[in-house]
């Protein structure tokens, strides 16, 4: 009986100062907004974005759906425009490890050259959320996941439907390409995808092939020089909406018509871009979404609470004839 009361006694001592704790840690919940710099233990969660720069209608619409997203999941988001220069991101991203936020996300503006910095979040213990285009490096525990595309799969399905249109085409077909940015991810796997698909018919060539730089600007400029280099050009090639529409006046200027006298064929599907599709100066579109916003804020949920997520998780994406960028165009959201 005397062992029994004891060990009540003791339970009930147990409780009370359980509750004392829980009553504390709810206070310390709610006091959050007193502040401090406190950062890291107020439940609330800090972002460090490095955004590529402003360079296409994709890259904008991405701009406003990490910004939306975030609000909506209450992250802080602290965001850094780039200008599309590697050594701006860098500078960013060891900014957000100075100032200690909770999750770095960032999409690179070209494959390599990360390891350093990225070694440098590893070891202040941040975790790197990649989105929208990889890095080449070979130590994969530098980052937690990457949220994006298959760039190689939306050049390839570019690459199938000309293989599909030119299948009866006897004599060559002469295919210039505007590439994206130099040495960045999109730019890199649509090409290989593109020439990959393509190589099923010998008719198909590549006659001249460029950067454009993701641009409007890139994009007519390049398109003028290749004009002027050759004389048939039967396809256009563009590795984003931008570069094609940049183009178009280039190749009205020289006095054809385009999705006529040149098959165009672009990826994003961006509204200006299913605007020129459904007007039929373009011809085929690959859709590349930017509405990553969403998922990117739940990775950095999850990673931040510990929890396990995916290596690689791939954004779902269709493509777009004319007819059917004619019947989309109304719902577009970007
Ligand atoms: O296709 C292009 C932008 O990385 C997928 O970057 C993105 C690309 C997009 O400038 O328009």
């Amino acid at each position: 009986m005397r062992k029994m009361r004891s060990h009540s006694a003791s339970w009930r001592a147990a409780a009370a100062l359980a509750s004392v704790l829980l009553v504390g840690s709810v206070a310390a919940c709610g006091n959050s907004d007193t502040g401090g710099g406190g950062t890291k233990d107020d439940g609330k969660i800090t972002m460090g974005f490095s955004q590529v720069g402003a360079e296409s209608g994709w890259r904008t619409a991405n701009t406003i759906s990490i910004k939306e997203a975030a609000t909506a999941a209450g992250i802080e988001l602290k965001f850094d425009d780039a200008q599309q220069k590697q050594e701006n991101q860098i500078k960013a991203i060891r900014n957000y490890i100075q100032q200690k936020v909770d999750v770095i996300a960032f999409s690179p503006v070209v494959e390599s050259g990360w390891d350093t910095v990225l070694k440098e979040a590893k070891d202040a213990k941040i975790p790197v959320i990649l989105t929208d285009r990889s890095v080449d490096s070979a130590d994969k525990s530098l980052y937690k996941t990457f949220l994006g595309s298959d760039f190689v799969k939306e050049g390839r399905l570019a690459g199938e439907w000309l293989v599909e249109q030119k299948k009866t085409a006897s004599g060559p077909v002469n295919i210039v390409e505007l590439q994206g940015s130099t040495g960045a991810a999109p730019a890199n796997d649509r090409k290989k995808g593109f020439g990959e698909a393509i190589a099923a018919n010998p008719n198909l060539k590549v006659i001249a092939s460029q950067t454009g730089d993701f641009t409007r600007a890139g994009g007519k400029q390049v398109m003028e020089q290749f004009l002027k280099a050759n004389k048939q050009i039967d396809v256009l090639f563009a590795h984003n909406d931008d570069m094609g529409l940049g183009a178009l006046e280039a190749i009205t200027a020289a006095g054809k018509v385009p999705g006529k006298d040149i098959t165009i064929i672009t990826i994003d599907a961006v509204k200006d871009g299913m605007q020129a599709l459904a007007d039929g100066k373009f011809n085929f579109i690959a859709e590349c979404s930017p509405l990553l916003g969403p998922q990117l804020m739940d990775l950095a949920k999850k990673v931040k609470a510990g929890q396990e997520v995916p290596a690689r998780i791939e954004t779902e994406e269709t493509t777009f004839t004319q007819a059917q960028a004619k019947e989309a165009l109304p719902n577009r959201k970007y």
